[in-house]
Parts: C-alpha cells; sequence; structure tokens
C-alpha cells in the first residue's frame, strides 16, 4: 500500500487555507480517499493551551518561549501522523513549521535559531503557499482580536513566506474566487497522489 501524503497549506492570515483544507479534505474523501485533516497550532493539547493563551492575550511568554511552544505542539504531534501516513492515509495540514519560522522570525529573532527545533520533523510532500496580498487580507472583514492579527507584522510575515519559499512550492493567488482555488489546489493534490500510488506500484516489482 503506498504510503499517504503530507499536503501543507501555508500562507498570512485571511488567505483561505481553512476553507480551502476543508474542501481539498471533502473533495478527496468524496473521491474514496482515507483523508485528514490536522491544524497547527492544535490548540486541543496542553502544549496548545498554552499557545492559546498567548495568542489571545491572556499570557505574556519570552518570544523564543512561544517559539519552542509552537514547535514542541507539532513535536507532539509527530507519531500520530507518521502512523497515519503509514497507514496510507492522506494529511491535509493547515499551517506547518514554515509558519513558526515566518512569524518569530517577523518579530525579530534570528533565522537560523528559528528554524533549528522543527529540523526532523516529517516532512510536507507538496507545499502549497496562499499568497494575498496584506491591504486585500485587511479587505476581508480586516485583522481580529488575536496577537499577530496586525498590518506591519503580517507584512514582514508575508516578506519571510516569500524568503522561506523553494521551487518546490506551488504558489495560489489567494485573490482568485474559492472554487478557482479549490480546482487547481485538488488538480495538483491529485498528481502528487497518483504519483506516490505509482511509486509504491514500482517498489513493489522490485
Ligand atoms: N503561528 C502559527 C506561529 O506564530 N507559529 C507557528 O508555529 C504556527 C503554526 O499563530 F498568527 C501563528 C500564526 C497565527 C497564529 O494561527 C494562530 P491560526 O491559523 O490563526 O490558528
Ligand atoms: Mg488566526
Amino acid at each position: 500500500m503506498a504510503r499517504g501524503r503530507f499536503i501543507l497549506l501555508e500562507g498570512c492570515d485571511r488567505a483561505g487555507k481553512s476553507t480551502q483544507c476543508a474542501k481539498l479534505v471533502a473533495a478527496l474523501q468524496d473521491k474514496g480517499h482515507a483523508v485528514e485533516l490536522c491544524k497547527f497550532p492544535d490548540r486541543t493539547t496542553t502544549i496548545g493551551q498554552m499557545i492559546h493563551a498567548y495568542l489571545t492575550n491572556a499570557k505574556e511568554l519570552d518570544d523564543k518561549a512561544i517559539h519552542l511552544l509552537f514547535s514542541a505542539n507539532r513535536w507532539e504531534a509527530m507519531q500520530q501522523m507518521k502512523r497515519k501516513l503509514r497507514a496510507g492515509t492522506h494529511l491535509i495540514v493547515d499551517r506547518y513549521a514554515y509558519s513558526g519560522v515566518a512569524f518569530s522570525t517577523a518579530k525579530g529573532l534570528d533565522l537560523t535559531w528559528c528554524k533549528n527545533p522543527d529540523r526532523g520533523l516529517v516532512r510536507p510532500d507538496l507545499t502549497f503557499f496562499l499568497d494575498l496580498p496584506t491591504v486585500e487580507a485587511e479587505k476581508r472583514g480586516g485583522f481580529g482580536e488575536e496577537r499577530y492579527e496586525n498590518r506591519e507584522l503580517q507584512e514582514k510575515v508575508r516578506e519571510v513566506f516569500l524568503q522561506l519559499k523553494s521551487k518546490e512550492w506551488v504558489m495560489i493567488d489567494a485573490r482568485h474566487s474559492v472554487p478557482t482555488m479549490h480546482h487547481e489546489i485538488l488538480k495538483v493534490t491529485e498528481d502528487k497522489i497518483r504519483e506516490g500510488e505509482r511509486d509504491a506500484e514500482f517498489a513493489e516489482e522490485d
């Protein structure tokens, strides 16, 4: 059986990541795939609750301490994510280590320092970046109450994301409509899943 694919959606706030993740999960399920949604930060765990308290301004934390908590929140999910991928379940992931590095670096922490705690995490097979200019993001009902939801920081975050971008990233223009983006994301994801299934068949023939 083919290993599940790890499909990541990254981007700034209001780019439509959560909407697209939900639509992608539903579409793949409809087509008979085993698929699950993961979201970071995962606010349901003990570490996640600390992160939530920080993001909602209920708690103050040192910039490095919160950076490490975000990373620990990924590490605590690792065994289960690996188990699911091995069992052939595709994981659709809403934010991951790129968000971790982009936000903390935008706050002024050193880029290399920020990358280090995430070294060794399972890697995405496919990364989409939903790109939206900050002025456009603001038009979408403005930013909310949570920490980081302000224009200056969001602009810096987008700059760091674009600095982190690699050739393999699939850039999605998040100014496009929800169905247009979904169509493109689904198509590229299905190609990636088919590629994984083909690789598994060849491996069996060896
Ligand atoms: N965020 C998210 C970080 O600062 N570091 C991280 O590692 C992750 C995963 O948390 F402002 C930030 C990004 C965002 C905030 O994310 C909460 P959601 O997607 O709005 O829950
Ligand atoms: Mg948010």
